[in-house]
């Protein structure tokens, strides 16, 4: 599709998943900021894209996207020459897809259970388990390497990168090895650096302090 993407971005927010991920394939998207302090996101014409009024979204040729482990899947699909995907394919995939979604299902709400100091009393009617559960299972994603898919970095760890690192930033779980090791090698990506550059340029624009 030759159209330019547009994602809709805030900074401060799980937006910053996906404009991670969009400034690893090498800026395709069209950036298209809703100040949520002034109550963009809730307004008519955003409301139109994501009827949950939340940011981020993507609009690709006429179709909207929500969700940022979604959003990231597709853009690492629509530009699959960036190779930040493994093919349909490769035996990666799984893995790929397996860790990718965990982040959003289970380490995110898990991660507000601690957060909240709320205790599941039966984890096996949840999707998620339990929070103890959660944090053995997810140091598992990182037994093969550097990366979840070993040497190789893709959009799983963009999303499971950035969930780990704003869940160990608000003290939701503890820091703890392997995930500040792993955190921290995603955090030095020059991708990263260029996002803190934008991001800050973007708050001064919006009139954040
Ligand atoms: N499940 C959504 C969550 C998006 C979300 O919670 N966005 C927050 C910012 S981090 C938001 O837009 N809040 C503004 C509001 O709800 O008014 C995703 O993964 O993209």
């Amino acid at each position: 599709m030759a159209e330019r993407p547009v994602l809709y971005h805030c900074p401060q927010t799980r937006g910053g998943t996906t404009f991670w991920m969009n400034e690893e394939l090498g800026d395709v998207c069209e950036i298209n900021i809703v100040d949520i302090r002034k109550g963009a996101q809730k307004q008519a014409d955003y409301l139109a894209v994501n009827p949950m009024g939340k940011v981020p979204a993507l609009v690709h040729g006429g179709v909207a996207v929500t969700e940022a482990a979604a959003i990231c899947a597709y853009l690492a699909d629509a530009f699959a020459e960036k190779g930040l995907a493994p093919a349909p394919s490769d035996p990666k995939r799984g893995a790929y897809f397996r860790w990718m979604f965990f982040a959003p299902s289970c380490v995110e709400p898990a991660m507000i259970d601690i957060f909240n100091k709320r205790k599941n009393e039966n984890p096996a009617s949840i999707g998620y388990g339990n929070a103890d559960q959660v944090i053995a299972t997810a140091k598992t994603a990182l037994a093969a390497g550097d990366f979840i898919l070993g040497d190789q970095f893709s959009a799983a760890d963009v999303v499971f990168g950035s969930t780990l690192n704003f869940a160990m930033m608000f003290g939701a779980i503890e820091k703890q090895e392997p995930f500040t090791s792993y955190v921290d090698r995603l955090m030095a990506r020059p991708a990263v650096a260029r996002c803190n550059e934008k991001n800050a340029a973007f708050m001064k624009e919006l009139g954040w302090e």
